[in-house]
């Protein structure tokens, strides 16, 4: 049994999430985190709200209420999707969390100590109509690197360079629009990364099996252009992790937050702080490798945009702490899911967001379409009709009618309890090589975190039973040979238990209900195809479930099509 801690990024507490940020983070996440528990690996898998910096104080301020009130509430919203969402965290934290303060400050203080931060007093952008500094995402403008035009003052989402508000061209106020700014003196924090740049360019060329797209996005902030730079990692804000030295106050620095970029990786470690706390477990045994973490294995999950944090950002942190702080092992990333022609967009209101998309079909629909589409090697996209595709072809015609149609015909040959009788002969022999074949494939992609090629082959296996089904043809064979159909019958029903085991990563709520039907608790994986075969038994009672899936008609789906073309209100 192997040890692994998963992590999703965090997100931001500004707002429900869309598809495209769920697909990308924290429902690959979840996929992973289900296998490796379904393997009988001892996972802990941690995610929490982002809760600092601008994007929070924008949103509260648009909301109408004081920031904590704001991200309470929004804690509370996120928390209820993703748990409607089935996103089986062992905990949802808090970026803002009283852990998560001292563990940051404790942080800043080491690295000060070791030589890696510096106090600089620099320039920044003064909003003369707003009385305000300027930070972050209270600043638009072009990006000096790609030119995108609605580049961010802390990084631009267009081409991933992190910057800084004073770096962008024609920059403009983001709260009111103003271009009536000014530079003014005021002191910062620098977090030195690029003391560590050997280091860290080391330690990323171990990383010979991180997807491309990780590596060439590290590779490209270390090397390209003017190289690493340091990151300034404090901020002129109300709402933060205040600034000091472990325990003790930062002269000079009296007023000012950590940025959240600085604070909220710290997050995955206070994350499981705040785990420990509410269930009476020890978490420096997942964290700490001098504490029992050196055999942890550590994955995250995360959007393209996020990896320079990832790999440079936090990294320096913890490197740079001196401490024997457990390091990730594995950073998925993934590309842009794309919406019906264009992008998704949380400030535009543009796509499918978390709640819309439970208000509609359940989680399971969305769950198998955006994994088995997830923008692993390139930007993926949304549109309804391969939605509705998908939906239609792989859910409702493969795997339920699978599981309707032989769940059915027992009932009415053989009543409510699995068929005694009959033995295999040549056609489940193939049967079971294929599925043997194909299961462990299936388990190659899914230890590998290849979420698309996992899906094809878990829905190959769902066909392979169907085919089987349908040449096997026990409603023929009941007449010659009721025997024979009995077995053919009985293998029907292992199979549906087989594949609730099997597709429970990507369709948890269907699973349940596969197992619920075949009225079972047994998920133990099939290491041994004819071993998992033979689970349930002759004279094992079962009940015929519900439709699992509905077909997506087409009026519902030139319905939702109007209904989300515009923004959301
Ligand atoms: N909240 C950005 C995002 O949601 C950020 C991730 C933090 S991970 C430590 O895309
Ligand atoms: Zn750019």
């Amino acid at each position: 049994m192997a040890r692994i801690l998963i992590t999703s990024a965090l997100p931001y507490i500004n707002g429900i999430k869309h598809l495209g940020n769920l697909v990308g983070s924290q429902l690959p996440a979840d996929l992973f985190a289900r296998y490796m528990r379904g393997r009988g690996n001892e996972v802990l898998f941690l995610c929490a709200t982002d809760e600092h910096g601008t994007p929070a104080e924008l949103a509260a301020a648009k909301a109408g209420k004081p920031v904590a009130e704001y991200c309470a509430e929004l804690h509370e919203v996120q928390a209820d999707i993703a748990r409607r969402f089935g996103l089986s965290f062992d905990h949802f934290g808090r970026s803002s969390s009283p852990q998560n303060h001292r563990l940051t400050q404790h942080f800043a203080g080491v690295l000060a100590e070791n030589g890696l931060i510096r106090e600089v007093s620099e320039k920044q952008v003064y909003s003369r109509a707003d009385g305000r500094f300027l930070p972050d995402r209270y600043i638009e403008g072009t990006c000096p690197n790609c030119g995108y035009d609605k580049a961010r003052g802390d990084q631009c989402e267009n081409c991933t360079k992190q910057l800084d508000p004073t770096d962008l061209i024609d920059p403009r106020s983001a709260i009111s629009g103003s271009t009536d700014l000014e530079v003014r003196e005021t002191k910062h924090l620098y977090l030195r990364q690029s003391a560590l740049r050997d280091d860290l360019d080391k330690w990323i060329d171990t990383k010979t099996d991180w997807p491309i797209l990780t590596t060439s996005i590290a590779r490209k902030w270390l090397h390209d252009g003017d190289g690493l730079q340091d990151r300034g990692i404090t901020r002129d804000l109300d709402w933060g992790i205040p600034v000091r030295k472990g325990d003790q106050d930062w002269p000079g620095m009296e007023g000012k937050v950590f940025y959240v970029w600085f604070d909220a990786p710290i997050e995955y470690i206070a994350c499981a702080a705040e785990w420990a706390e509410a269930t009476g477990n020890d978490w420096e045994r997942w964290w700490r490798t001098d504490k029992g973490a050196g055999d942890v294995r550590y994955v995250q999950f995360m959007g393209k945009d996020n990896v320079p944090f990832h790999t440079l950002s936090f990294p320096t942190t913890l490197l740079g702490s001196g401490e024997p702080w457990k390091m990730v092992d594995h950073l998925k990333s993934f590309n842009y899911l794309n919406y019906d022609g264009g992008q998704f967009s949380t400030s535009q209101g543009r796509g499918v967001f978390m709640d819309q998309a439970l208000d509609i079909l359940p989680a399971d629909y969305w769950r198998w379409w955006l994994l088995s589409h997830a923008p692993e090697s390139s930007d993926s996209e949304f549109t309804w009709e391969n939605f509705q595709q998908s939906v239609n072809k792989d859910l409702a015609d493969v795997l339920g009618n699978f599981v309707s149609r032989i769940t059915k015909f027992c009932r009415s040959k053989f009543g409510e309890t699995v068929p005694d009788g009959g033995a295999y002969g040549a056609q489940e022999e193939t049967l079971l090589s294929e599925l043997t074949r194909r299961i462990r494939a299936y388990e190659g992609h899914m230890d590998a975190m290849e979420v698309r090629k996992s899906a094809q082959e878990l829905r190959a296996i769902w066909v392979a039973g169907n085919e089987y089904l349908q040449s096997a043809a026990p409603w023929s064979t009941i007449k010659e040979d009721p025997d024979r159909a009995a077995m053919q019958v009985r293998l029907g029903l292992n199979l549906i238990r087989l594949y609730a085991v099997l597709s429970a990563p990507f369709i948890p709520a269907a699973s349940a209900a596969m197992l619920g039907a075949m009225n079972t608790q047994d998920t133990g994986w099939p290491d041994d195809v004819a071993d998992a075969l033979s689970t349930l038994p002759a004279g094992h009672a079962f009940t015929v479930p519900d439709v699992l899936f509905a077909k997506i008609t087409d009026e519902q789906r030139e319905d939702w099509e109007n209904r989300f073309s515009g923004v959301r209100s």
